[in-house]
């Protein structure tokens, strides 16, 4: 049997606006990037997945796209895209490209003319529904449900012009597609073929399991810490999202060839991930789940809860077996949303490099496609943030609103868990060198540059062969020959231990074993067969080899290769 390509590919995330910035605006483009694919070459990855570069009025960074054809002037031209896709190609890189479709710009023309009358042909092409019965419509708690949006706020905004409401499971600026409707399928098939046919090489597919929603959208209850219903159940996995998944695989990707599919699923159960990703059911080859960064948030989301690494196990011993027959993982500690993760997960202090090397090898070597977020090779860190003026993102500007106005909650205790966890942490530009700003653009950023990069940054590191970004590229090469990392089956060593994250890999004769040390302790890992181990071959480590009874230094990481004849 064939193992498909991407199951031996590195993914690598660009955040255009973050990236590079090549004509001094402040603001990430295109051709920055095309400057530095060597780089990214010289890294090893496979496929670069670009946020999205749409035309856009930039209310969530692109995730809201006024014209699904284009390039916004901010990152540069079609032609500009297309020199970029040769340029990446030449240099045996894919482009997969952002797929933003549960909702469109409210600047979209499909929008303009949705709401310019209740009997425009695109009126169904939204969510349009009336002010609950018995309300006045605009009033308060008049929304047609009592749903919340993940940005602040209802989920509904009231529009005058035609005094009905529309849905926005995100920002009153990203109202929600209708996709009930076969008008709306239809043209987005369309325009996924007309990138394909441009020579792009696949799509990750934005909160992809909230396209299908229950159409008589029920109340949710209202969760602690916020001031609107939950209505996931009403969306998350929705009734006919397997048919609308494969009548976009029909119509969309049949009979191409060597194209990746990543569907973005906040809430994604492991029994329904087996239906998202079984090739027989022709729907994506795999989805990012949300589990292991939902596992440090307690019930309140305004309390910061330390991660339990036995739960953080449990969560991905269980994607790893759910998976291990029937489809794929996909693999992350971070992208645009999350913060990062030698921050989050390690010791961005002392042992910032061991632990951030610690957390990529513990990563990369479970079943299942890498994904490596820009500046996580090189153990860049969570920003500094004051107050939240420091802020940009709307999430956070948002969740803070509802959070101090309407829920009474301090400022401060808000703000702790905005630090820590807010999504701008992983959005500061890129830490090219240490010059000013960080290489990153010859004018004013438009998210301020981390201080640390006169020593965290990407010259240094290429330049130091102990660095996180060379054992990140090890990691790499290391997927690209040795076929055990690809299709080994996995054991889950140790569960119950709070310090260390043991396990193997097996394929035929060939038996990895892998530990990390999530803590500065020095830990003996008490494993079976510990001594023939410890004289096996050492492929991969952050440290000096362990002794012969595999006791590991603080973050240390090990991989070691035997063969195995029972
Ligand atoms: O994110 C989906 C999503 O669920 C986010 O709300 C995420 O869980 C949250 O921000 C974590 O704090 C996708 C995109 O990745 C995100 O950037 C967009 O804002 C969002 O969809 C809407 O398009």
């Amino acid at each position: 049997m064939t193992v498909e390509w991407w199951k031996k590919a590195v993914v690598y995330q660009i955040y255009p606006r973050s990236f590079a910035d090549a004509d001094g605006d402040g603001m990430g483009d295109l051709r920055g990037i095309i400057g530095h694919l060597d780089y990214l070459a010289g890294l090893g990855v496979d496929v670069l997945w670009l946020s999205p570069v749409y035309p856009s009025p930039q209310d969530d960074n692109g995730y809201d796209i006024s014209d699904y054809q284009g390039i916004d002037p901010l990152f540069g031209t079609l032609e500009i895209f297309d020199e970029l896709l040769a340029a990446a190609h030449e240099r045996g890189l894919k482009i997969v490209m952002d797929l933003v479709v549960n909702h469109s710009s409210d600047e979209h023309p499909w929008f303009v003319e949705s709401r310019s009358s209740a009997d425009n042909p695109k009126r169904d092409w939204y969510w349009w529904r009336p002010a609950r019965e018995g309300m006045a419509p605009g009033t308060p708690g008049a929304e047609p449900t009592n749903w919340g949006s993940a940005f602040g706020g209802p989920a509904w905004a009231y529009d005058e012009h035609t005094n009905a409401y529309y849905l926005h499971l995100f920002s009153p600026k990203q109202p929600d597609l209708n996709w009930e409707n076969p008008a709306v399928r239809e043209a987005v098939y369309a325009m996924m073929r007309w990138w394909l046919d441009r020579g792009v090489d696949g799509f990750r597919m934005d909160v992809i399991n909230m396209i299908s929603k229950d159409v008589a959208l029920p109340d949710g209850s209202v969760p602690v810490g916020r001031a609107y219903a939950d209505g996931s159940a009403s969306y998350i996995d929705g009734p006919r999202i397997h048919e609308f998944l494969h009548e976009m695989y029909v119509q969309v990707f049949k009979g191409r060839d060597a194209l990746l599919t990543v569907g973005e699923m906040p809430g994604v159960t492991v029994e329904e991930a087996i239906r998202y990703t079984d090739p027989a059911r022709e729907e994506v080859d795999m989805v990012f789940q949300f589990d292991h960064v939902w596992a440090d948030r307690g019930p309140d989301p305004w309390h910061l809860m330390r991660l339990q690494l036995t739960t953080l196990k449990a969560i991905f011993g269980r994607w790893q077996a759910g998976l291990a027959e029937v489809g794929w993982n996909s693999l992350y500690w971070n992208n645009h949303d999350q913060p990062r993760v030698v921050s989050r997960f390690g010791d961005d202090g002392r042992y910032r490099v061991e632990s951030a090397k610690m957390l990529g090898t513990v990563l990369h070597l479970h079943r299942g496609t890498p994904y490596v977020y820009q500046g996580e090779e090189l153990g860049m860190t969570n920003y500094p943030f004051g107050t939240i003026a420091d802020f940009r993102d709307i999430e956070a500007l948002g969740q803070y609103a509802d959070a101090v106005s309407k829920l009474g909650r301090s400022p401060e205790e808000v703000l702790t868990v905005l630090r820590a966890r807010g999504r701008d942490n992983a959005r500061t530009p890129m830490q090219w060198d240490s010059s000013p700003q960080a290489g990153f653009t010859t004018g004013t950023p438009w998210l301020a540059v981390n201080p640390n990069h006169t020593e965290i940054n990407a010259a240094a590191a290429v330049a130091d062969p102990d660095s996180v970004y060379h054992h990140y590229r090890k990691l790499a090469e290391l997927r690209h020959t040795e076929p055990a990392v690809v299709e080994g089956d996995f054991t889950m060593l140790l569960p119950h231990d709070e310090r260390l994250y043991a396990f193997t890999r097996r394929l035929g004769a060939t038996e990895l074993l892998v530990i990390g040390n999530f803590s500065a302790d020095t830990v003996k890992a008490e494993i079976d067969d510990a001594a023939a181990w410890s004289a096996a071959e050492l492929v991969l480590t952050n440290a000096a080899a362990p002794s012969d009874d595999l006791t590991m230094g603080p973050w240390q990481a090990v991989v070691y290769r035997r063969t195995v004849s029972w």
